[in-house]
C-alpha cells in the first residue's frame, strides 16, 4: 500500500479522496509545520509527499525518502523544492497553477486600493475616536483611475491584475522576460526594462517567481528610480524585495508606501522595523486564501499525488520535460 504524507492539515474532502485511492495517508496535524529533522524522519517510508511552502524539500529530504515518486506542492510557487534534486532522482513535482490566479490578483488589487484610498489606516483612526472636523485638505488619498500600474511578471496572476486595472481605467505597463501576446486583451503596454517600468509607474505590483535572479530584485537603486509618490505591492515572494532597503525607502520618503502579502521571514516578527511604519501594510501571506480557491488547490494536489503514485505524470507537472529527457531515469 503506497504511503502519502500531507505536511499540514487539509480539507476533509482532499484527505478522503487520498484515502479512497487505497493509500495510507498520514496528515501532519501538529500546530506547527514539521522542522527539517521532523520532515526527514517522517518521509523515510513515503511514496508521495503533499508539501507546503513551509517545507524545505531539498536533496537531504529526498535522500531520506528512497521510495519517493511524487511531490505535490500546495501552491503555484515551488521555490521551496529543490527541482534539480528532484530531477536527478526522477521525482515528479506538481503544483497548483491557474486556480489561484484570480484570488491572488483580487488580493493584490485590494492592497493597491487599500493603500491608495487609505482603507488600511483611516478606519483605525475612526475607531480611536480621532475623526476630526471636516477639512477639505484632510485625509487626502491618491487616485487609482488614470494612474499607471506597472506589472512585473505577466504570467497568469499578472494578467489577472492587468484586467482588474483596465476596469479601473488605469494605464498598464508590464515587464516580462518575453513580450506576451495576451497584452492586447487588456491593453497593457510592454516596456523592455524594469528601470523604465519603475520610473513611469504610480503603482508597481510584483508577480514574477522567486529565482536566484529575482532575489533582492527590488533594492535601493530600484526604489530610487520609482516616483516618490509610488506604491509597491508584493504578493509573490518576500525575498524578491530587499526589506532593509525597503524600510529605508519608506522611512526617507523615497517611495510613498508598500503593501506586502509576503515577507522575510514568515511570519514577520512583531518587532520588525517595517511594522513601525505608517506607510507599510503587511498581510500574512493570504493572497490565495479563500475557501473556494484553497479547496481547488487541495484537489489539484490530490490529482498530482495520485497520478504520480500510479506511475503517470501529475497533470500539473513542473519537471516532466527535465525528467523525461533524462534517459537514465526509467519512470
Ligand atoms: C500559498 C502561494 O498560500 O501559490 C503560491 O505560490 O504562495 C500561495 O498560494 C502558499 O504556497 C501556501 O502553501
Amino acid at each position: 500500500m503506497p504511503k502519502i504524507l500531507v505536511t499540514r492539515r487539509t480539507f476533509p474532502e482532499s484527505a478522503a479522496a487520498l484515502r479512497a485511492s487505497g493509500a495510507e495517508v498520514v496528515v501532519w496535524e501538529d500546530a506547527d509545520s514539521p522542522t527539517k529533522e521532523g520532515l526527514i524522519a517522517a518521509v523515510c517510508d513515503i511514496d508521495g509527499l503533499y508539501a507546503h511552502i513551509t517545507n524545505q524539500v531539498d536533496a537531504e529530504v529526498m535522500e531520506a525518502a528512497p521510495n519517493l515518486k511524487v511531490i505535490a506542492e500546495f501552491g503555484v510557487g515551488y521555490d521551496n523544492i529543490d527541482i534539480n534534486a528532484a530531477n536527478e532522482r526522477g521525482i515528479a513535482v506538481g503544483n497548483t497553477p491557474d486556480v489561484l490566479s484570480e484570488s491572488t490578483a483580487d488580493e493584490a488589487f485590494a492592497l493597491l486600493t487599500a493603500m491608495a484610498r487609505r482603507t488600511y489606516d483611516l478606519p483605525a483612526m475612526v475607531k480611536r475616536g480621532e475623526w476630526g472636523d471636516f477639512d477639505p485638505l484632510g485625509y487626502l488619498a491618491t487616485d487609482i483611475h488614470h494612474k499607471t500600474l506597472g506589472i512585473v511578471g505577466m504570467g497568469n496572476i499578472g494578467s489577472e491584475m492587468a484586467k482588474r486595472a483596465a476596469g479601473f481605467n488605469m494605464e498598464v505597463l508590464y515587464f516580462n522576460r518575453n513580450r506576451r501576446e495576451r497584452e492586447k486583451e487588456f491593453g497593457a503596454t510592454y516596456v523592455d526594462s524594469l528601470d523604465e517600468l519603475l520610473e513611469r509607474s504610480d503603482y508597481v505590483s510584483l508577480h514574477n517567481p522567486l529565482t536566484p535572479e529575482t532575489t533582492n530584485m527590488m533594492s535601493t537603486d530600484q526604489f530610487k528610480l520609482m516616483k516618490k509618490s509610488a506604491i509597491l505591492i508584493n504578493t509573490t515572494r518576500g525575498p524578491v524585495v530587499d526589506q532593509e532597503a525597503l524600510y529605508e525607502a519608506l522611512k526617507s520618503g523615497e517611495i510613498a508606501g508598500a503593501a506586502l502579502d509576503v515577507t522575510v521571514p514568515e511570519p514577520i516578527p512583531a518587532d520588525h522595523p517595517l511594522l513601525t511604519l505608517d506607510n507599510c501594510l503587511i498581510m500574512p501571506h493570504v493572497a490565495s486564501a479563500t475557501g473556494d480557491t484553497r479547496m481547488k488547490m487541495a484537489m489539484m494536489c490530490v490529482e498530482n499525488v495520485l497520478a504520480g503514485l500510479a506511475g503517470d505524470w501529475p497533470p500539473y507537472c513542473v519537471n516532466q520535460a527535465a525528467i523525461a529527457g533524462n534517459a537514465r531515469l526509467n519512470r
